[in-house]
C-alpha cells in the first residue's frame, strides 16, 4: 500500500475508503431477512404487506456471476441495447464534453465488467477529451477484477484510471476533496435506478446532486416502458437463468444465515405491473412449509403459493425521465435512445 493509502494493481491503482466489516454486513442481512420474512400470511394486512427481500442482496459472488450470465441472454435486451446506444451516440456524447474544454473526472457508479463503458472510453479518448476514469464499487473484489481484466487494454489506450472501493457518496466526497473544482461526469448505467420506486429514485438523484457542483453531468440508464411480453421474456427467460438468479437468494440465506430453504420448493415468478409501471420478481412457495433459520433461531412459515417479493424494476417514459430529473434539481440535456426506444441513457446536468 502506498503512503496515500492507494493500492497498486498492475499498471493502475485504487483507494479503499470503505472498511469492509464482514460481521456488520452479516448482521445487516440478518436484520433485513428478519424484518422481510416476519409477515404472517394468514393475517389480513399480509395482502398490502407481503413478505419481501431487497434485490440489493442478489449480488453476492454467485449472484453477480449469474447476473453476468443474464446480460448475455438474447432475451435480456437491456445490456446489449445500452451498448448499442453508446456505440450509436458515443461520438456526440464525447463531443459535448470536449466543447467544455476542461479536464474531467469520469466517475462510474457500479462499473460491472466494464464492457459497456469501454465504448464510451474509446470515444472520449479519440475525441481528445482530457479525463481520468474513477470506477467506484463497494466491493474490493469487483474493483480488483476490473483493473486486472482491463490492464493491457487500458494501458494501450493510454487511459488514466484510479479505482475507488467505496460506497457511491463516499467516493464522490473523496473526489471533491482530492480533485476540487474538476468537472465531474457521473455514469450510472444499466438501469440500476429502476430498482428504486419514483420517490426513492428522486431521493437518490438528490443525494447525488449534493455531492456535485453546478454544471457537473450525469449519464443515467433508464429502461423504457414497452410491450409487457418483451419484458416478460427478459425477466422470466425460457432458459431459467433469471430463475436461478432469484433462487440464489434462498441459497445465500442457507449459506450465510444457516437457513434450510429447499430451492426446489419455490419457483421464480416475474410479471409486469402496469399500475406501478414496474416489473416485479417474486419467489413463490410451492407448498405450505416451514423453514428454520439458524441465525434467527426460529422457523418462518409459508402458505401454499405464498410469495416473497424480491425485486422491482421500474420502467420509464421520456416524460417521466424529464419529470424525475427536474424534481431532483437536474436538467435533462439530451436523451439518447436506440431505434426501438427500448432503453435511454439520459444526459443530465446539475442546475446552478
Ligand atoms: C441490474 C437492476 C439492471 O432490473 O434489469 C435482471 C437486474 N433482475 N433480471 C434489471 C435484473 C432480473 C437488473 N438490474
Amino acid at each position: 500500500m502506498g503512503l496515500d493509502g492507494s493500492v497498486r494493481e498492475g499498471h493502475f491503482s485504487y483507494t479503499k475508503l470503505h472498511y469492509e466489516d464482514g460481521a456488520a454486513s452479516l448482521k445487516q442481512f440478518l436484520d433485513h431477512v428478519a424484518a422481510g420474512l416476519s409477515v404472517d400470511a394468514s393475517k389480513e394486512d399480509a395482502i398490502a404487506h407481503p413478505k419481501t427481500l431487497s434485490s440489493m442482496y442478489f449480488y453476492d459472488d454467485k449472484g453477480s456471476e449469474i447476473y453476468q450470465e443474464i446480460t448475455r441472454l438474447r432475451e435480456y435486451y437491456p445490456t446489449r441495447t445500452e451498448l448499442a446506444i453508446l456505440e450509436r451516440h458515443g461520438q456526440v456524447i464525447a463531443n459535448r464534453f470536449l466543447s467544455n474544454k476542461q479536464p474531467i473526472n469520469l466517475v462510474e457508479l457500479g462499473a460491472g465488467d466494464g464492457h459497456k463503458t469501454e465504448v464510451l472510453l474509446q470515444y472520449l479518448i479519440h475525441a481528445g477529451v482530457e479525463f481520468e476514469y474513477f470506477p467506484i464499487d463497494i466491493s474490493r473484489k469487483a474493483i480488483e477484477q476490473l483493473l486486472r481484466a482491463k490492464d493491457q487494454e487500458w494501458l494501450e489506450l493510454g487511459l488514466k484510471c484510479h479505482g475507488l472501493v467505496a460506497d457511491h457518496m463516499e467516493g464522490l466526497r473523496w473526489l471533491r476533496t482530492q480533485r476540487p473544482g474538476v468537472h465531474n461526469v457521473v455514469l450510472f448505467l444499466g438501469s440500476s435506478i429502476g430498482n428504486y420506486d419514483l420517490v426513492n429514485a428522486e431521493k437518490f438523484l438528490r443525494t447525488l446532486r449534493t455531492e456535485l457542483s453546478p454544471g457537473d453531468n450525469l449519464l443515467v440508464g433508464f429502461d423504457m416502458k414497452k410491450d409487457p411480453h418483451i419484458l416478460q421474456n427478459a425477466y422470466a427467460d425460457p432458459h431459467g437463468v433469471t430463475a436461478r438468479f432469484n433462487l440464489n437468494l434462498l441459497e445465500r440465506m442457507n449459506r450465510e444465515l444457516g437457513a434450510s430453504f429447499d430451492p426446489d420448493q419455490f419457483f421464480h415468478h416475474a410479471f409486469y405491473n402496469p399500475g406501478l409501471g414496474s416489473m416485479e420478481s417474486w419467489l413463490v412457495s410451492k407448498c405450505e412449509q416451514r423453514v428454520y433459520i439458524e441465525a434467527l433461531q426460529r422457523d418462518v412459515m409459508f402458505l401454499a403459493y405464498e410469495g416473497v417479493r424480491t425485486e422491482y424494476s421500474f420502467k420509464y417514459t421520456r416524460k417521466q425521465i424529464k419529470r424525475l430529473s427536474e424534481a431532483a434539481g437536474l436538467g435533462l440535456v439530451e436523451a439518447f435512445s436506440d431505434e426501438n426506444q427500448w432503453f435511454t441513457d439520459a444526459l443530465l446536468v446539475v442546475k446552478g
